[in-house]
């Protein structure tokens, strides 16, 4: 049977698109509580579901907007890149989860005689309308628009509008982005009054001449009753729609500087309130310009995410997500897979953010049937690929912030995705066109890829890429700017790699930079029943197909806190570069910015003995413009007396901006000034054999294996060499390179140790093990080297990996538990957060406090986190403030690396979700001489060359030393 459901039309009965325009005619929010029907299968149509008269008091009561996936009706459903249903296109499962919604509403007494729209901003996948027993039409683009129009049926006082919204329709087969499957009307619904001589649509061009500085305006009102047009700041009143009006000197919009125009448009009966940026955005030379200036993309990508309504974001939630990613010195926005709500983009005009509009198109799971079918090459689907690219632009045109349109994500190759980018190109000349999927794609204006490594990235720069099958195509791609549509995926712990990026964007002008996949990891928020909350993830919901943690691949957790790659994300793209060389007695700032000065920034400095702030002041870096450098003398700081001392340069908000509170930083670099001549050496002790046991300072040895049992008062268990952690998302690396399936198939996760010897001599005690998993001959020959001087017991370890090693290593270390009653941690290393060696930009070298509960990262699959790099000296307390202080001895470069946890490596490793992790009553120690980067091989390249961890010979020095209470 075909139907409307699975059929190939977009829509019926509905409005052709338009703007979305802040007018003053009469509207009706009908957001709030409906009643609602959940039926597991499509119904008969004549079930009498929508008449007026209908008595639904026994209905559930619902909210609209949301899903009900989220409100006890069917379940959320996770994959990436498969259809949840047979490929079978453009038919669907019988069973096919429908909604049934009705709500009345009373008109208000004075609503005007005249026409009315009904507006739908987004129902997920099929919606069907009527209003007051007689249907107005069916809309398909989960993420569009649909406008019906309902005047002729609207009565005085109570109306009765039912909608009835089908999870699965052949415009699934289109909709196939890596998110939760969660249907319903999850956007808003209006009822608009249509005045008589209104304003019907509205189009805005505002450009800028960067020679001039000058702006033009062009505004379009098709179909309108003559509209004038008010400017009052340029002085513009009055003036005749559709033609271009030479406005004089603007300030330009940029995400940098985001101006806005308040400008009016009126006709006899309706007046539009409009905010206009004048900007130019142009492909030239090769390059991607705005504003006459070459842009470079700080960007992520941006899908609607929050952890207890899904894609029905509420709106002070997407206001706070536009400053987070001011705050961290993001500047772009690619909107994948979807276009966004509209008051987004309404964010990124006000806020300052350039966004790449991406239209609700992804086949993707074609590819799992060799792209065979794909709608994007097959005509009977070319008038639905067409009627999402005219809404998605029709919605978003005015918005200055938008300086792309992008046709959609990973639909393959075909004739209907030329015809988008053909229509845009007739329709809306001024923006570039930006699809990823088709290689040889002659119709784009920017070359975008996805999780190229930087080496291919490197080649792209050079306009060396290997040329592809068509040669006019091949050349035309080449004089394109290059865009990254998606890097450095950041699931679970990472991405490593972000700084090597930004230099090659730095250093070739073709490239544009991009964005990174992406801000949100999806996870849906559940509670045990005595309270305790974790987030699911895909197969949590019993999906029979799922693509697992795949769903949890942002830069901020579902709680929205901001996860350590955003970290170092933020000092990846931060506007200033600032570089501290206490040799040369200087610091040296750059402004990154292409538009803006510095002007609202301010430089602090601070120098800081083992992290302890000696002084502090303002440092008399001038205003740069955009690109320019300054030198500054470093100010003089008296000399270290105990330990290190280092100058941190920190960038900070003038005053209060639109995004930030004066005083939040931007950017900040760090040098070392002075460190302190070691004291003499205190006495060194001897080994003492006493029965069962040497004594060696404050440690105690068990004299037959030479195992450390107790250190400064404290038992000490489990004391061996390290190389295991807890396999990343980027280890496990399932769309990149797996490096932990070698990991586990060499036994690294299984190691067991052979005693070769004790020597308790007269200097030290040195126990020689080797360290091996079972069925292999590899392994690491290891000494431990035990002394004493002063209070302190030392150990020198030395590990050498033997035999023939197939893979790096995941670390390099030493692990102990100790008692369960440390807990405070106070270290001088780098900080506050976790790092790993190839994303360790955003962690400065600082004193810092923490739990061990607050040490952790709860990624949403448990995997290795917390780790905290540079350590001069950790200290660990219990509640009475004694405990045991470690300090780095040399060996491990520029400190040691420690992670401190309630549980070990292996709990970690077999864990799903963090909730499951039994806190013991042992503080799991890690004290690392190195480990490999992190890389993105979840979803891209591993982990550069001089960030893996080679096997060779690896050596720690650390000094234990008890702490009074
Ligand atoms: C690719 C998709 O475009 C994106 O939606 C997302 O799935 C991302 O990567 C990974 O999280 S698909 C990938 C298998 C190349």
């Amino acid at each position: 049977m075909t139907s409307d459901l699975e059929g190939f039309a977009p829509s019926a009965g509905a409005r052709p698109p338009r703007a979305r325009l802040d007018s003053d005619a009469p509207a009706l929010d009908l957001d709030g509580t409906w009643r609602f029907r959940y039926l597991p299968e499509v119904p008969a149509d004549h079930d009498g579901f929508a008449d007026p008269g209908l008595d639904d008091s026994g209905w559930d009561e619902f909210p609209v907007p949301s899903h009900w996936q989220l409100h006890g009706y069917g379940a959320p459903a996770y994959t990436n890149v498969h259809y949840p249903f047979p490929v079978d296109p453009p038919f669907v499962p019988d069973e096919n989860p429908t909604g049934e919604y009705r709500r009345t509403f009373d008109l208000p007494p004075d609503w005007p005689e005249g026409g009315a729209v009904l507006r739908f901003d987004g129902a997920d996948s099929f919606l069907r309308v009527w209003l007051n027993g007689t249907e107005l039409g069916f809309s398909t683009g989960s993420r569009l628009v649909a406008e019906f129009d309902a005047g002729h049926l609207l009565r005085p006082g109570r109306n009765v509008l039912a909608a009835r919204v089908h999870q699965w329709s052949a415009a699934s087969y289109l909709e196939d982005q890596d998110m939760w499957w969660l249907s319903g009307l999850f956007r808003g619904v209006t009822l608009q009054h249509r005045p008589a001589e209104g304003i019907e649509d509205l189009t805005v061009v505002a450009g800028y001449d960067h020679t001039t500085g000058t702006g033009t305006l062009r505004v379009d009102t098709p179909g309108s009753a003559p509209v004038r047009i008010d400017l009052p700041e340029l002085g513009l009143h009055g003036a005749a729609t559709g033609t271009v009006h030479e406005v004089g000197p603007v300030e330009p919009w940029s995400a940098e500087s985001p101006r806005l125009y308040a400008a009016e448009a009126a006709s006899a009966g309706e007046r539009v309130r409009l905010r206009i940026g004048f900007r130019s955005v142009a492909v030239e030379n090769g390059r991607l310009m705005a504003n006459g200036r070459p842009l470079l993309l700080r960007g992520v990508n941006r899908h609607e995410w929050h952890p207890d309504h899904g894609r029905a974001v509420p709106p002070e939630t997407m206001r706070a997500d536009v400053l987070a990613m001011k705050q961290h010195n993001v500047d772009a926005v690619r909107t994948s897979h979807y276009p966004p709500h509209p008051s987004f983009l309404d964010l990124c005009d006000e806020l300052g953010l350039w966004v790449v509009d991406e239209c609700d198109l992804e086949t993707h799971g074609f590819e799992a049937v060799e792209w065979r079918d794909n709608p994007s090459d097959d005509p009977r689907w070319r008038e639905a690929y067409l009627d999402r690219i005219r809404r998605t632009v029709a919605r978003d045109r005015n918005h200055p912030s938008v300086i792309m349109w992008s046709l959609g994500n990973e639909a393959g190759r075909g004739e209907n995705l030329r015809a988008m980018a053909d229509w845009v190109h007739e329709h809306d000349p001024t923006r570039p066109v930006h699809y990823e999927g088709d290689p040889d794609s002659s119709y784009v204006d920017v070359y975008s890829r996805m999780y190229a490594p930087h080496a291919e990235v490197e080649e792209i720069g050079r306009c060396g890429e290997p040329a592809t099958e068509d040669p006019s195509a091949d050349a035309h791609r080449r004089g394109l700017p290059f865009v990254l549509c998606e890097y450095a995926h950041a699931m679970g712990a990472g991405p490593g790699g972000l700084a090597e990026y930004q230099r090659l964007f730095e250093r070739y002008p073709r490239l544009a930079g991009g964005f990174v996949w992406e801000w949100f990891d999806h996870g849906i928020r559940r509670r045990e029943d005595d309270g305790t909350e974790w987030f699911a993830y895909g197969g949590d919901f019993g999906e029979v197909l799922h693509d697992g943690s795949f769903v949890a691949d942002g830069l901020v957790l579902p709680d929205r806190a901001p996860s350590p790659g955003l970290t170092a994300l933020a000092a990846t793209f931060a506007p200033v570069r600032v570089e501290v060389d206490a040799g040369a007695g200087v610091v040296r700032a750059e402004n990154l910015r292409t538009f803006a000065d510095t002007s609202d920034l301010a430089v602090h400095w601070e120098a800081a003995e083992e992290g302890v702030v000696l002084e502090r002041g303002t440092l008399p870096v001038p205003v740069l413009a955009p690109g320019e450098r300054s030198e500054t003398e470093l100010p003089q700081v008296r000399g270290a007396a105990v330990g290190q001392v280092w100058m941190t340069v920190s960038v900070r908000a003038a005053r209060d901006l639109p995004w930030a509170e004066e005083g939040h930083e931007v950017a900040w670099g760090q040098g070392l000034l002075t460190e302190a001549e070691p004291g003499p050496e205190p006495a060194a002790h001897h080994p003492v054999t006493e029965g069962r046991h040497v004594r060696l300072g404050p440690g105690v040895f068990d004299a037959r294996t030479g195992r450390l049992l107790e250190v400064a008062g404290l038992g000490a268990e489990g004391v061996r060499l390290g190389v295991w952690r807890a396999p990343t998302d980027n280890d496990e690396g399932t769309h990149g390179f797996p490096l932990a399936p070698f990991w586990r198939a060499v036994g690294l996760d299984r190691m067991v140790e052979r005693r070769r010897s004790v020597e308790a001599g007269h200097e030290a005690l040195q126990l020689r093990t080797r360290l091996a998993p079972a069925a292999r001959d590899l392994g690491l020959e290891v000494s431990y080297r035990w002394s004493a001087a002063g209070s302190t017991l030392w150990l020198d370890l030395e590990a050498r990996a033997v035999g023939e090693w197939p893979c790096p290593l995941p670390r390099v270390g030493l692990d102990l538990a100790l008692p369960g009653f440390l807990d405070t941690v106070e270290w001088f290393g780098r900080g506050p957060g976790e790092a790993f060696r190839d994303m360790d930009q955003g962690v400065r070298v600082g004193r810092f406090t923490d739990t061990v509960a607050g040490l952790q990262t709860p990624y949403l699959r448990p995997q290795e986190n917390g780790v905290r790099l540079g350590t001069r000296w950790l200290e660990l307390r219990g509640a009475d403030g004694a405990g045991l202080r470690i300090r780095d001895g040399g060996g491990a470069g520029e400190g040691f690396a420690f992670t401190a946890r309630r549980w070990d490596d292996h709990a970690l490793d077999a864990a799903r979700h963090p909730h499951e992790l039994a806190a013991e009553d042992r503080l799991h120690l890690r004290l690392d001489a190195d480990h490999h980067g992190s890389g993105s091989a979840s979803c891209g390249p591993g982990v550069l060359p001089e960030h893996q961890l080679t096997p060779g010979t690896h050596r720690l020095r650390v000094g234990f030393s008890r702490l009074p209470g």
